[in-house]
């Protein structure tokens, strides 16, 4: 079977239907439960009856990061907490953690939205799944673990880390599909390299990789690398974890489970939103959660959405890869400058490692970026020549790209930090 759900490929005019029933439930049912929202309607003179259908999402209030953070731990919860199953938070890099919280409805939604995901790729029951997310408040591990139960694949609950072990149960438990960040997929595959194993040796046939922006040119790296199919996984966690947005056969952008998670795309200064294929910050409302299910949540993360359909036969929307979230994007001297674009010029190089770090920094007043990336082995060995060339390849190239003159440094093999989640891309040292 291609699908998990006949949703998928419902047509048009019934997601309609569906989204208008779900959306107007859940402005009563928040408007009912959550005081927050109950306020903002009233200021905005809104009633829920006000909601008759989808085309009415654009008069409802937004919800920020920082709302979940002023209502802090469960003020925007829509159930009383005896009907909360699962607690969840993001990992509160800056500022306190948001929480997150899951009904019984909720995990059995996530479940099938999970199974959804997987079914596109291709896995089945038969597969053998290595969870390599962090099991934990994030919502990866636990999230891929039940979703993958449910579609009755057999789990490894291995958990983020550990390298030496995910490598031994890769070859002994002959897994087939592995579930983790893509820039783990790599240091779990350099670490092979190291021990002298082929990386292509093992069992594995698809890699369901998420959780962090990633380009195409990393997905070409790890499918070489492991001889195996790199699929996107996008989510977050104030929306449900991974299983908001997948990637299909095709690979013609994510496909978004609209029916219940509506997305828009708005000028993130105007708030206004965009048409199909304009540039802008991706917004979700939740029609179907029952703890949380928050109006027109800006995720910051930058994307275009395409409603044409895609040739796989589903009808959820499909928005492109996010390469790049607006906390991340760095302004250099006036210009615009995504992680995920230098990534993209960075992994064509042949004498580098798909290793590097941005360091930023404020001179005279001036941002400064400065492009660390390692070299492969035996670069170092060479005429200090071939590392000026290299380095200068990139600087041309980046400023090609950019129209920005970057500071490229070539540094040694396995000098710069691997992670076995989230990679860090970026030293700030204007935030000492
Ligand atoms: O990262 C949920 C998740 C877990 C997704 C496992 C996929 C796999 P948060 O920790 O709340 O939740 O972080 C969400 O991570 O707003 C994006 O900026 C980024 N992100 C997640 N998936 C992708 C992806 C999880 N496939 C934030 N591509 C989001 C690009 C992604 N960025």
């Amino acid at each position: 079977m291609n699908f998990w759900q006949r949703e998928e490929t419902v047509s048009l005019d019934e997601k309609k239907a569906i989204q208008s029933e779900r959306l107007s439930l859940t402005v009563n049912r928040v408007y009912k439960h959550v005081p927050f929202y109950r306020q903002k309607m009233k200021a905005l003179g809104l009633k829920p009856e006000d909601i008759k259908s989808i085309d009415d999402l654009k008069h409802l209030p937004f919800t920020t990061k920082q709302d979940l953070r002023d209502y802090y731990p469960y003020g925007l919860f829509a159930a009383p907490m005896e009907e909360v199953v699962r607690i969840h938070a993001s990992s509160g890099t800056t500022g306190q953690p948001t929480v997150v919280g899951y009904t019984k409805n909720d995990i059995a939604m996530w479940q099938d939205m999970i199974a959804r995901c997987f079914t596109a790729y291709g896995i089945t029951k038969n597969d053998i799944i290595q969870n390599a997310y962090g099991y934990g408040l994030f919502t990866g591990g636990l999230g891929c673990h039940h979703g993958a139960e449910h579609l009755g694949a057999a789990v490894i609950p291995i958990s983020g880390g550990n390298t030496k072990k995910q490598i031994q149960l890769l070859q002994e438990f002959g897994s087939t599909v592995i579930t983790c960040t893509p820039s783990y997929a790599l240091y779990i595959g350099e670490t092979m390299k190291n021990m002298g194993i082929d990386p292509r040796s093992t069992k594995l046939r698809v890699g369901v990789f998420g959780a962090e922006p990633w380009t195409e040119e990393m997905r070409e790296q790890i499918e070489s690398l492991f001889g195996i199919e790199a699929m996107d996984i996008y989510g977050l966690s104030e929306v449900l974890g991974p299983g908001v947005a997948f990637d299909c056969m095709k690979r013609a952008g994510l496909h978004i489970n609209d029916d219940h998670f509506v997305p828009e795309v708005v000028d993130a200064d105007t708030l206004e939103p965009l048409k199909s294929g304009e540039s802008g910050e991706l917004v979700f409302t939740m029609i179907t959660k029952e703890a949380l299910p928050l109006l027109r949540y800006r995720t910051r993360d930058i994307t275009k959405l395409y409603t044409d359909k895609c040739e796989c036969g589903r009808t959820l929307v499909r928005m492109d890869k996010v390469t790049g979230r607006s906390d991340d994007m760095l302004i250099i001297r006036g210009v615009n400058v995504f992680p995920s674009q230098i990534e993209s010029i960075i992994l064509k190089v042949a004498e580098t490692a798909p290793h590097y770090v941005l360091i930023v920094d404020r001179v005279n007043n001036l941002d400064t970026l400065e492009v660390w990336v390692e070299a492969k082995e035996g670069l170092f060995s060479d005429a200090i020549k071939s590392l000026e060339r290299v380095e200068k390849h990139i600087t041309n190239e980046l400023f090609s790209l950019l129209g920005l003159h970057v500071k490229v440094k070539l540094v040694e093999p396995r000098t710069i930090e691997r992670s076995e989640g989230k990679a860090k891309r970026i030293i700030d040292k204007r935030k000492k």
